[in-house]
């Protein structure tokens, strides 16, 4: 990495004018420099972070992992890596998966183009000299023939806006930027607002520690049990020896996930019994591939509620008070939320030291001195947990204030909700890609396969535009209008749309509602992009 040179005084300027910069060293970003340096470019990554990781660097909350089992949430690209990593449980923990990155970026030797620490929040396109022109937050400045955004989809937090926060006396914590040496909660009293995937992951392990636990709710959302458990030496012998095959089976499964088992019937086609003994094999079996029992859960009503009926039930069954049960049975369609996959989560509410809270009836007015004000109480707490989720999808680029050709900006752009050719691509912006952007299935699936599908479209890309001597691409406006119409309208045909998800940007006030991922499936979106390589990138401008 060339060392950065004082610029009259005040800005640090790298003087080298990069192949590609890259933004993020998650899994994308990771994989992303590794497979540019394979075809010869000079690669800059840049870094928020101290280390690696994205996603497992900041969630470090207690409870925190994957639920795409790990044997499957893992890189495909190496099959020296998967044969020689071992994961410990069938949903690995996150320190262990934070492990694992930084077992690849030592094992790939990647850290030599990361510079970290480094946040950027300028971006603009210098159309005469065709490059990206970055800047950091302390005004370091850094140039790219290309752009590659893989700052996440999840990685904005949704920062708590709750009026008091700086009254508040006692200590607060976000889930998505946890502190590194973890929390205490011995002999504290806990409040945690929310009940998304990370509260219900949270939510038990902070309940076994903390002297009293309150759970402020909103929505319920429905959880499955993740029946986790540690994976046997046998199991691991017996999946790496069918690697290849179950790395094949993922990419022609709609989700990404060889294990997901979908279900070809509808549910109404069947009868009560054998539904039942279908969602009951599938509870057993734990995680979230219950709602792939049958085709139509995700796009017809009566079949959605059977399955959504099957899992209140096991809610009833299992929260003793029937007050309490009732409140955490979800009254939306099932997958419409993203689906959770828990230990232990709806037992924990028999506890004695857990209180769950609807905030529709007893709204949170803001925090105070001692803790949190609703209109009716105040409720005095050592520890308050925003377990609130993420500025989903667009939050971290629009946070970059990325400006393209002719000046106009990306958020200008987006402000009637995302556009882009493929979830790849954005007219108006040459020379940049998104790693699972708005447009592509994304968090829609195994975030592992799809971050493969598209570094390795952007690599061969990159290398149709070396080996070619072309020196610009960019989608068309028209293209890039069909394919978000595309989006759109699949989405229109699921039950998705049907809820106030972060899918469609409801959790951020005054976020244009507008559903952001690709509902279609890794198949056909794969062949879409493949069909578009093959044919020489149509739909895009190259110059
Ligand atoms: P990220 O991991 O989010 O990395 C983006 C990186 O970009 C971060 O390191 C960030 O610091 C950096 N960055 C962002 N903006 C800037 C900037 N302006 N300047 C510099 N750096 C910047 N997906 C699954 O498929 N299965 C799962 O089981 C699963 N579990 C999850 C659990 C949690 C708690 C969360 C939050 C998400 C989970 N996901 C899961 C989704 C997860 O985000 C992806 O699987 C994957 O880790 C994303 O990798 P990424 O590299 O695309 O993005
Ligand atoms: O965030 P969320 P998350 N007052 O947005 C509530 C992935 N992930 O961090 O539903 C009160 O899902 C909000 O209520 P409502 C996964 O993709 C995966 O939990 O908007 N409450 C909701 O209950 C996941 O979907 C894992 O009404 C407020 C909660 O906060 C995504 O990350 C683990 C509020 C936010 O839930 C995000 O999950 C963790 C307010 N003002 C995360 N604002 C795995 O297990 C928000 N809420 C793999």
């Amino acid at each position: 990495m060339t060392s950065l040179k004082s610029d009259s005084g005040s800005t640090l300027k790298d003087t080298s004018v990069y192949d590609v910069i890259v933004v993020g060293a998650g899994f994308g970003g990771m994989y992303m420099l590794h497979e540019l340096r394979k075809i010869g470019l000079n690669v800059l990554v840049l870094e928020e972070a101290t280390g690696v990781g994205g996603t497992w660097y900041w969630n470090r909350y207690p409870g925190a992992r994957c639920d795409v089992e790990s044997m499957e949430y893992s890189y495909s690209f190496s099959d020296e890596l998967q044969q020689e990593w071992n994961w410990s449980y069938r949903f690995s923990t996150q320190p262990e998966i934070l492990e694992y990155a930084n077992h690849v970026a030592d094992r790939f030797d990647l850290r030599k183009h990361i510079k970290f620490k480094t946040r950027v929040n300028s971006v603009s396109y210098e159309s005469g000299e065709k490059k990206w022109l970055l800047r950091s937050t302390s005004g370091e400045e850094f140039q790219g023939r290309y752009c590659v955004m893989a700052t996440g989809t999840l990685s904005s937090v949704n920062e708590p806006k709750f009026s008091g926060l700086d009254e508040y006396k006692g200590d607060w914590y976000i889930t998505g930027r946890w502190p590194h040496d973890g929390v205490d909660f011995s002999g504290k009293t806990v409040g945690i607002i929310g009940t998304g995937s990370s509260a219900v992951q949270a939510i038990p392990v902070i309940a076994k520690q903390a002297k009293h636990l309150t759970v402020f709710q909103r929505t319920a959302n429905y959880s499955i049990p993740a029946k986790n458990r540690p994976l046997s030496s046998f199991e691991i012998k017996d999946i790496k020896s069918r690697y290849s095959d179950i790395r094949r089976e993922a990419k022609a499964n709609r989700a990404g996930i060889a294990s997901m088992e979908p279900g070809l019937n509808s549910a109404l086609s069947v009868s009560e019994a054998e539904r039942y003994e279908e969602y009951q094999r599938r509870w057993e079996e734990g995680g979230t591939g219950f709602t792939a029992a049958y085709s139509d859960i995700g796009t017809d009503d009566d079949a959605n509620f059977t399955a959504a009926e099957f899992v209140r039930d096991k809610i009833r069954e299992t929260v003793i008070k029937t007050e309490t049960a009732e409140l955490l049975a979800p009254t939306n369609t099932i997958g419409c939320k993203r689906l959770c996959a828990d230990t232990d989560y709806y037992e924990t509410y028999n506890r004695n030291n857990v209180t769950l809270l609807d905030v529709n009836t007893d709204p949170i007015k803001g925090l105070v001195e001692e803790g949190v004000q609703t209109e009716n109480n105040v409720f005095k707490f050592d520890i308050v947990i925003f377990a609130i989720g993420f500025d989903a999808m667009t939050g971290a680029l629009l946070s970059m204030n990325i400006t393209g050709k002719e000046g106009i900006q990306l958020r200008d752009i987006w402000s009637d909700g995302p556009q882009s050719y493929l979830g790849l691509s954005m007219a108006g912006f040459p020379n940049m890609f998104t790693i699972t952007g708005p447009g592509s299935p994304s968090v829609l699936s195994n975030m592992m396969t799809s971050i493969e599908q598209h570094v390795e479209w952007i690599r061969d890309c990159l290398h149709y535009m070396e080996m070619g001597g072309y020196t610009e691409i960019e989608a068309k406006a028209l293209a890039e209008e069909s394919w978000t119409g595309h989006v759109e309208e699949i989405a229109g045909n699921t039950l998705r749309y049907t809820c106030n998800s972060w899918y469609v940007g409801a959790n951020i006030p005054g976020k244009k509602r507008i559903f952001m991922p690709y509902a279609g499936g890794i198949p056909s979106y794969r062949e879409k992009c493949d069909q578009i390589a093959a044919s020489d990138y149509e739909g895009f401008d190259i110059s």
